[in-house]
């Protein structure tokens, strides 16, 4: 299992491999959207203690979905969840909801943080 993983992990490293990624990428721009992020893993088996999301301009007041053992903090350009741990082998979703931004692409910056060590993330969302 884990050489197929690993197998798995360098053959998507081309592509854009990301395990902290968009459940769905592409919306109508200015449409009110739900936006969830899903968390594979930790980072190097170590579990997930925050995800923060710095979201671009254009996403107005975005509505973060309040999560049990999660605390979260909003600040001007983003979200952050601290709580869990969550173990590298469990999956979980941090949803957020609110107004789609005007046509375009737009990058959306992922900081993973876990007991030990962190990892960056990058998802890209589509405004049609
Ligand atoms: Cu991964």
């Amino acid at each position: 299992m884990k050489k197929y993983l690993m197998a798995a992990a360098l053959l998507a490293a081309a592509s854009a491999h990301a395990h902290v990624s968009l459940e769905q990428s592409s919306f109508a721009a200015g449409s009110y959207q739900k936006l969830v992020f899903r968390v594979g893993h930790g980072c190097n088996g170590s579990p997930t203690t925050a995800v923060s999301i710095r979201l671009p301009e254009g996403f107005a007041a975005m509505r973060p979905m309040p999560k049990n053992g999660w605390n979260v903090e909003r600040s001007p350009d983003g979200l952050t969840w601290r709580g869990g741990p969550l173990p590298d082998d469990f999956y979980e979703e941090f949803v957020m909801f609110g107004k789609m931004p005007a046509v375009g692409s737009h990058v959306l910056k992922i900081v993973q943080s876990c007991q030990v060590g962190s990892a960056n993330w990058e998802a890209t969302l589509e405004t049609r």
